[in-house]
């Protein structure tokens, strides 16, 4: 019988958790030689590489002292929250990271809370101490508020502590005196800390809490086998969430070794898995043994807060940039996207477009930009919460927010956050920083990032996650800046710039392709300007046209696309395409603008 650890790593989004998983298969290879090393990077797909964070939770194991250690990564971003939980259903005990300087932060309390209501062992690791700016011995202070806060056993409380930096590779549970020139302690604490799975014996059972997804075979379940022994040799069958029950069979059988899988035809109580060739596989679902079809209690899968409308592209740059530009491509990539994400929901929407529901801003901003990376051009709206009726009343998604920012700024934040129906919670001291907790209508954060930001001087760490629903509050004020917007269709000329800068920011360089109703920037005041572009400087001698060059043109602000889908308002949208991601009116000819608008006044008016 093989000895195993099954724990989650859990942290609030950077942390530092895929950089010590990254270090512990490293230094893992250090005791086992017949490893093959790979040139590890555990955030494997190439969004995840450049944006620096975790979007799917990833197996891996490494073996120690005669034991094989499940190791589950998983994303800190609260978009992502849902997963973390899911995983946890596999694990016995959890590594709690935190930063040894911003401390427990609404992510770490989240996760810890699931986990300590699953009664997992944890282990609280107290991260990157070589910062300057650690302060450990406070943080540990917060962190058992943070565990007596969330009820935590007796034995909970009593976690073993290690510090550690992940980055350069070493932890210690002593640390004044320890060595800081491995990971192993560590693997110590893990090995003798967190108990082994419970071993049930009887017909085999298991329940599906991850999916994974590959073209080749479709949709992979990943669970931990809870009670018997898991055989391809055996007839089993499938019980859905709901209770049906139909016969099934596993194609192939894997399990987790180093940084990949491992084929077999066997899985032991207790072992971590992945299941290929199941016909529609799903989160929940339990796998049996066809002689004892009982599934294993529900598991919660969490409701999408927020959704867009995903459209094709109909500008009029429209299938220059991209490979795929109809609705019957973008149909299928999001059915095939819902099929692998279980938090996404895609319905169809009227006229060839698509209400795609997720997590939030982020969540879906991810699915976007891989779209984008792989030819589609779409067009998207400004992002709603989904509201809920509860009781005949319209509920809203409320978050819980927190802000650190330097004690001088503080004051323009709470102002800021007041102002979208923010309600402060918390105020706490930490130096010269303060640490600000408010809880906040989804609303009221769409937009918020960039507000907070501009200004504390791009200073302040801001962090929220969805708490619950509440009555819906009143109105959360939209932008407060109208836009320059586009008279026609050409090149932009930098004189033409030039003598607008003064009128706005703008969002474009000089020499970019415009066309009539493409948003180019952002203008002073409440209402919308429009710009023409096109005007060159009259060229009355050569010299006059070479000198353009000396034109004082400031850097454009160009959005990213998640501060793009939260600047826009109800009658614009975000064109993207593989190259490009502008911004625009829903009627891009001004005649059409003012059309509506006349027939919006007189609607209102009609309603007085
Ligand atoms: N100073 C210092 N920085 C670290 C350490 N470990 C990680 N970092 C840095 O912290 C950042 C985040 O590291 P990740 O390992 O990606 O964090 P994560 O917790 O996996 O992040 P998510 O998966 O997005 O939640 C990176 O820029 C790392 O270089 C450490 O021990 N010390
Ligand atoms: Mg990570």
């Amino acid at each position: 019988m093989q000895n195993i650890r099954n724990i989650a790593i859990i942290a609030h989004v950077d942390h530092g958790k895929t950089t010590l998983v990254d270090e512990i298969i490293r230094q893992a290879k250090l005791f086992r030689e017949n490893q093959e090393m790979h040139t590890c990077f555990l955030d494997s797909n190439e969004l995840e590489r450049e944006r620096g964070i975790t979007i799917l939770a990833k197996n891996i194991s490494v073996n120690y002292r005669d034991t094989k250690i499940n190791i589950i990564d998983t994303p800190g971003h609260s978009d992502f929250g849902g997963q973390v939980e899911r995983v946890l259903n596999m694990a016995d005990g959890v590594l709690l990271l935190v930063d040894s300087a911003e401390g427990p932060l609404p992510q770490t309390r989240f996760v810890l809370d699931k986990a300590l209501k699953l009664k997992l062992r944890p282990i609280v690791i107290i991260n990157k101490i070589d910062r300057p700016d650690a302060r450990p011995q406070e943080v540990l202070n917060a962190v058992y508020d943070l565990f007596i806060d969330l009820d935590a056993t007796e034995e909970q409380l009593e976690f073993p502590v290690l510090y550690a930096s992940g980055r350069d590779g070493w932890a210690t549970t002593d640390l004044e005196n320890g060595a800081r020139d491995s990971i192993l302690p560590l693997m110590d604490a893990i090995i003798d800390h967190i108990p082994p799975p419970p071993f049930n014996e009887g017909p085999a059972q298991i329940q599906i809490t991850t999916l994974d997804y590959n073209d080749y075979v479709g949709r992979i379940g990943i669970g931990r086998v809870h009670r018997g022994t898991l055989s391809l040799d055996k007839p089993l069958c499938q019980v859905k969430r709901d209770g049906q029950t139909f016969q099934t069979s596993i194609k192939q059988l894997f399990v987790f070794e180093g940084i990949s899988r491992k084929e077999v035809r066997e899985v032991p109580c207790g072992d971590l898995c992945a299941l290929v060739g199941v016909e529609h596989i799903d989160i929940g679902d339990t796998i049996a043994d066809a002689a004892a079809p009982e599934a294993l209690p529900p598991i919660s899968i969490d409701e999408p807060t927020l959704s867009m409308m995903f459209r094709v592209n109909d500008s009029p740059f429209f299938g220059q940039e991209g490979k795929f530009i109809s609705s019957r491509h973008i149909r299928e990539r999001l059915l095939k996207e819902a099929e692998r994400d279980v938090a996404l929901r895609v319905e169809e929407g009227e006229s060839d477009s698509f209400k795609v529901s997720g997590r939030g801003v982020l969540h879906l901003a991810i699915l976007i930009e891989t779209m984008r990376r792989e030819g589609y051009e779409l067009t998207i709206t400004k992002p709603h919460v989904i509201i809920k009726e509860i009781d005949g009343v319209k509920n809203e998604p409320i978050e819980e927010l927190t802000v650190d920012v330097d004690g001088s700024a503080a004051g323009k934040v709470i102002e800021i956050v007041g102002l979208r129906r923010g309600e402060m919670m918390k105020m706490e001291q930490h130096g010269s920083r303060q640490l600000l907790e408010f809880m906040i209508p989804t609303r009221g954060i769409i937009g918020l990032r960039s507000k907070v930001m501009t200004a504390t001087a791009g200073e302040a760490i801001i962090s929220h996650r969805f708490d619950h629903y509440e009555p819906m509050k009143g109105d959360v004020p939209s932008r407060t800046n109208g836009v320059m917007v586009s008279m026609g269709r050409g090149k932009a000329e930098a004189y033409a710039i030039d003598a607008l800068q003064l009128r706005g920011t703008f969002f474009i360089d000089p020499g970019v392709e415009t066309y009539e109703g493409m948003i180019v920037g952002s203008h002073c005041t409440d209402d919308d300007l429009e710009v023409n572009l096109q005007k060159a400087k009259k060229l009355t001698n050569m010299r006059a046209a070479g000198s353009d060059r000396n034109l004082k043109i400031a850097p454009a602000a160009k959005l990213s696309l998640e501060e793009a889908l939260e600047y826009i308002e109800d009658d614009e949208y975000v064109e993207v395409t593989p190259l490009n991601i502008r911004l625009r009116k829903k009627y891009l000819t001004s005649l059409e603008r003012r059309r509506i608008r006349g027939k919006m006044l007189k609607a209102e008016g009609a309603a007085e």
